[in-house]
C-alpha cells in the first residue's frame, strides 16, 4: 500500500484515482497531521513565546507536506492518479487571522523559529471568522464574516484550560494547537491559539456586525472589531487582556513543569510582544507572578529580564493608548499594577511626561510599557529603526540607548519561493545546487548571469507564472488578463500612507496617454489586493476609485487592449503566491519614513520582479545590495518628508494646481466617473487629496510618473531586464527570515540550538 492510498481506503474505501479533489485534501490532512503528531515537541529549557495578535498563517498543505520532506513524494504519487496538487489545495480554507505585514511576518517567524531548531511558539488567539471576508459590490468593498474553522481541519483542541478574570465575570479558555513543523527538522513548535466555547455566530447580524456588548459570544469572532466606539474600544481591550493573560498562565504552568520556581522564570521563558497589542501581558504577568507570591519589586525585575518589544509602525494611530477608564471597566486588577508601574517610571524620571506611562488624559501608553518594562526595543529595518530612534521614540532612546536594536525583517522561503514558485527553485537547484535551501545563500546565481540558457529559463518561468495567474484570475474572479503583458502589481493593506491613490493616478495619467494615441510598447496590467479597515472611509474610497477606473479602461475599446487595471477580490495570502511570482514589478511606494519595513518588498525581489519604491523601509536595503541598476528609485527623502510635517511644510493645493496633475485628480469627479461612481466617496476623496492629503500624495506624483515611464521603457530591452531580475534574485538571501531569526536569537533571545 503507498502513502496516499493507505488513508483513501480507510478515509473512503476508494483509490486515490477515484477519491474527488475535496476527499483528497483531507486525506492529505490527516497524512499531514498524523505524521506531525508523532514528532517530540522542542523542549530545551529556555522557550520563546511570541505573542502576536495576527499569524497570517495562509494555506498549510503543501507547506507542511514541505516541511516534512513528503511533497514530492506525494506529488509523484498525485500525478500517477491523475490528480494535480493545486486543484487539491482549493478545497482548503484559507484562515484570515492576520491583516498584513506583521501578522505575515509572525508566520514566517514561527516557521523559521521551528526550521532553526529553536524552542519558540506562537501565542495568539483563535479568531472564528478572522478579519473579515471581501466582497466588492457596486465596484466597492463589502465585508462578510471569512469561516475557516470546518471541523477537520489544522486546529487541534487541547486539554489546557485557564480562568481569566474580568470585572464581573470569569471566563474560561480553551487552548487550540496547530503544529508548526520546522524544514526537515525532527521537533517541532505549535501555534497556541485561545479560544471560548461559548462563542456564537448567531449573534453576526449583517455583514460583520454584532452585538460589541456581549462579550461571552463575540470574544474571538473577530480580529479587530470596530473600535470606533466606546463599546468597541472594549472589545479591543477585552481581547488583548484575555489573549495575555492566558498567554502568560501557558507561560508560568509550562516554566514551573519544567523545575522553574518563578525567581528563575527568565531562564525558562522569553516573550517577545508584537507590537502594543500584546503589551498588556507585562502588568499580567506581575500579577500573577504577586499571587504567586513574588513581590511587586521582583516581579518587576524579572520581566524586566525577560519581555522584549518589536515596534512595527511610527503611526499615531497604532500606538495604542487606552484610557486608564476603560481598563478599570473591563481587568480592574490591572489598575494598581499599572499605577504602581507608572509611579516607578515617575520615581526614575520625575517630571519627564514623554516616556510617562499614563499621560494628563489618563490614557495608558502600552509602547511606554513594553519599552520601560521590557530588556529590548527593536525596529523592523534599518532606516526605520533609526527613525524610532532620532524621533519617534528619542526621549526613550535618550534613557535607554542600550535596548534598542535593529531586525530587518526577512521572509521565509519555503513558502515564498520553494512553494510560491517551484520553478525558480528548481532552476536554482540545477544552476548553484541545493544549499540554498538550507542556508538561503543565493549568491552564486549571480554567476550566471551572461548565461543566456539561464536567462532564457528565467523568462520562461515567469511566463509559466503568468499563464498560472490568469488561469486563477480567470476561474477565481471571471477577469481575462494577458499573460503577454508587463504585469505591475502593488498588494499590501490599503492606506493612504502606501498611496494606492498615487497609482490610481498614475493610471489616469495612462489612460489620458493611450486615449492621446500614445500606446505602450507591451501592454500593461496593473494590479491591486488588499483590504481596507472597514472604518476607514478614505482608505474605501480608494478601492472605489480603483474598481471604478478598472471598469472605465475595460469599457473603452481604445485603451483596454494595451492598459488593464484589476482589483484582486479578497487578497490573501495564496493570492499573493499566484501574483508574486508572476510580477514583473512590484509597487513599493510609501510615502518616505511611513512604511516600517516592507515584506511584500523582498517576496517579490525573491521572484525577480524589479522593485520600484521611494526610499522607505526595507527599500533601502534592497537598493544597498542590489545597487541603483536593478531597481527604480524615486521620490522625496525621509529627513525631507520629516521635516515637512515638523514645519507643516507641505501644501496639497500648491501641488494640485500644476498642470500636470490637476487634470488626474480632477479626473475623480469628472462626468465618466461619478456616471458609474458614487458621488459623495468621489468628491470627498478629492476633497482630501486637495485641501489635506497627510501622506502627500502629491508631492511624488511628477516624480513617480517619470519613474514608472522609464521603468516600462527598460522593459524592452528584455534581455537587461531579465539580467536585472537575476541580481535581485540573487541578493535576496539576506531577506530570508531565518537569518533574522538568527538575529533575533544571537542578540536577544539567546535559546540554545537543537
Ligand atoms: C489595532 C491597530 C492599532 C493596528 C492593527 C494592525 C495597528 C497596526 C496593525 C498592523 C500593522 C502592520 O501590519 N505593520 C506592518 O508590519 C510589517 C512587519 O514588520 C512591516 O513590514 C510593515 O512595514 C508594517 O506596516
Amino acid at each position: 500500500m503507498t502513502l496516499l492510498s493507505n488513508y483513501t481506503n480507510k478515509l473512503f474505501n476508494k483509490t486515490v484515482a477515484e477519491c474527488t479533489e475535496q476527499e483528497l485534501y483531507k486525506v492529505l490532512l490527516h497524512l499531514v497531521r498524523d505524521k506531525s503528531k508523532d514528532q517530540p515537541t522542542n523542549d530545551t529549557k529556555k522557550k520563546l513565546y511570541y505573542f502576536s495578535a495576527e499569524f497570517l498563517i495562509g494555506k498549510l498543505l503543501s507547506n507542511n507536506l514541505l516541511s516534512l520532506g513528503l511533497y514530492d513524494e506525494v506529488q509523484a504519487e498525485l500525478t500517477a492518479a491523475g490528480k494535480n496538487m493545486m486543484d487539491i489545495e482549493q478545497a482548503e480554507n484559507e484562515p484570515s487571522l492576520g491583516n498584513g505585514g506583521l501578522g505575515r511576518l509572525a508566520a514566517c517567524f514561527v516557521d523559521s523559529i521551528a526550521t532553526l531548531g529553536l524552542n519558540g511558539d506562537g501565542v495568539g488567539l483563535n479568531y472564528h471568522y478572522g478579519l473579515f471576508r471581501q466582497v466588492f459590490k457596486d465596484n466597492q468593498q463589502t465585508a462578510i464574516p471569512d469561516p475557516w474553522l470546518v471541523g477537520d481541519d489544522w486546529v487541534i483542541r487541547s486539554e489546557h484550560s485557564y480562568v481569566v478574570p474580568f470585572k464581573d465575570f470569569e471566563l474560561k479558555s480553551t487552548l487550540y494547537d496547530i503544529d508548526v513543523p520546522g524544514y526537515k527538522q525532527e521537533k517541532k513548535n505549535r501555534l497556541r491559539l485561545f479560544d471560548l466555547d461559548s462563542v456564537n455566530s448567531e449573534i453576526i447580524t449583517d455583514g460583520i456586525n454584532f452585538d460589541k456588548g456581549n462579550i461571552l459570544e463575540n470574544l474571538t469572532l473577530f480580529l479587530y472589531p470596530d473600535d470606533s466606539d466606546h463599546a468597541g474600544e472594549l472589545l479591543r481591550i477585552y481581547q488583548q487582556y484575555f489573549m495575555v493573560s492566558n498567554g502568560a498562565q501557558l507561560v508560568l504552568d509550562e516554566a514551573i513543569a519544567k523545575g522553574s520556581n518563578l525567581h528563575d522564570l527568565a531562564d525558562y521563558a522569553i516573550i517577545q510582544i508584537n507590537d502594543t497589542h500584546p503589551a498588556f501581558v507585562i502588568p499580567e504577568l506581575i500579577r500573577l507572578l504577586g499571587e504567586r507570591g513574588i513581590e511587586f519589586d521582583e516581579a518587576v525585575k524579572i520581566v524586566r529580564s525577560m519581555t522584549a518589544y518589536t515596534n512595527h509602525t511610527i503611526l499615531a494611530e497604532a500606538l495604542e493608548k487606552w484610557p486608564l477608564s476603560d481598563i478599570e471597566e473591563v481587568a480592574p486588577q490591572l489598575l494598581p499594577i499599572i499605577h504602581r508601574l507608572a509611579e516607578v517610571v515617575e520615581e526614575e524620571y520625575p517630571g519627564n511626561e514623554a516616556v510617562a506611562i499614563i499621560d494628563k488624559q489618563n490614557r495608558v501608553h502600552m509602547a511606554h510599557i513594553a519599552i520601560h518594562f521590557g530588556y529590548s526595543v527593536n525596529g523592523v529595518a534599518a532606516l526605520h529603526t533609526e527613525i524610532l530612534k532620532a524621533s519617534e521614540l528619542k526621549h526613550f532612546y535618550d534613557i535607554y540607548p542600550e535596548k534598542f536594536n535593529n531586525k530587518t525583517n526577512g521572509i521565509t522561503f519555503r513558502r515564498w519561493i520553494m512553494d510560491a514558485n517551484p520553478e525558480l527553485a528548481k532552476l536554482l537547484d540545477n544552476t548553484i545546487g541545493t544549499n540554498w535551501r538550507n542556508d538561503s545563500d543565493l549568491t552564486a546565481f549571480l554567476d550566471h548571469i551572461d548565461d543566456e540558457n539561464v536567462i532564457k529559463a528565467l523568462n520562461d518561468i515567469k511566463h509559466d507564472n503568468k499563464k498560472k495567474l490568469q488561469e486563477r484570475l480567470r476561474k477565481t474572479q471571471g477577469v481575462e488578463i494577458n499573460n503577454h503583458s508587463i504585469i505591475d502589481v502593488q498588494i499590501k493593506r490599503i492606506h493612504e500612507y502606501k498611496r494606492q491613490q498615487m497609482l490610481a493616478l498614475y493610471i489616469i495619467h495612462k489612460y489620458f496617454a493611450i486615449k492621446n494615441g500614445e500606446i505602450p510598447a507591451t501592454p500593461i496590467t496593473i494590479i491591486f489586493g488588499g483590504k481596507a479597515a472597514p472604518a476607514y472611509t478614505i482608505a474605501q474610497d480608494v478601492i472605489h476609485l480603483i474598481l471604478n477606473l478598472s471598469e472605465i479602461i475595460a469599457n473603452d475599446p481604445d485603451v483596454s487592449p494595451h492598459l488593464q487595471v484589476v482589483m484582486i477580490e479578497n487578497y490573501n495570502v495564496s493570492a499573493a503566491t499566484y501574483l508574486i511570482p508572476a510580477a514583473n514589478i512590484s509597487e513599493q511606494i510609501s510615502l518616505a519614513s511611513k512604511e516600517a519595513s516592507g515584506t511584500g518588498n523582498m517576496k517579490f525581489m525573491l521572484n525577480g520582479a524589479l522593485t520600484l519604491g521611494t526610499m522607505d523601509g526595507a527599500n533601502v536595503e534592497i537598493h544597498e545590495l542590489v545597487g541603483d541598476e536593478n531597481i527604480k528609485i524615486f521620490g522625496k527623502l525621509s529627513d525631507e518628508i520629516i521635516e515637512l510635517y515638523d514645519t507643516n511644510g507641505y501644501v496639497a493645493k500648491d501641488y494640485y494646481e500644476r498642470e500636470t496633475i490637476k487634470p488626474l485628480v480632477d479626473f475623480i469627479v469628472s462626468d465618466e466617473m461619478i456616471a458609474i461612481g458614487n458621488e459623495e466617496r468621489l468628491t470627498r476623496l478629492h476633497n482630501e487629496l486637495i485641501n489635506k492629503d497627510w501622506f502627500m500624495t502629491l508631492i511624488d506624483l511628477e516624480e513617480f510618473i517619470d519613474a514608472k515611464e522609464e521603468l516600462y521603457a527598460e522593459y524592452e530591452d528584455r534581455e537587461n531586464w531579465l539580467r536585472r531580475s537575476l541580481v535581485n534574485i540573487a541578493k535576496a538571501g539576506y531577506f530570508s527570515s531565518d537569518r533574522t531569526i538568527n538575529d533575533y536569537n544571537e542578540d536577544i533571545w539567546h535559546l540554545e540550538k537543537a
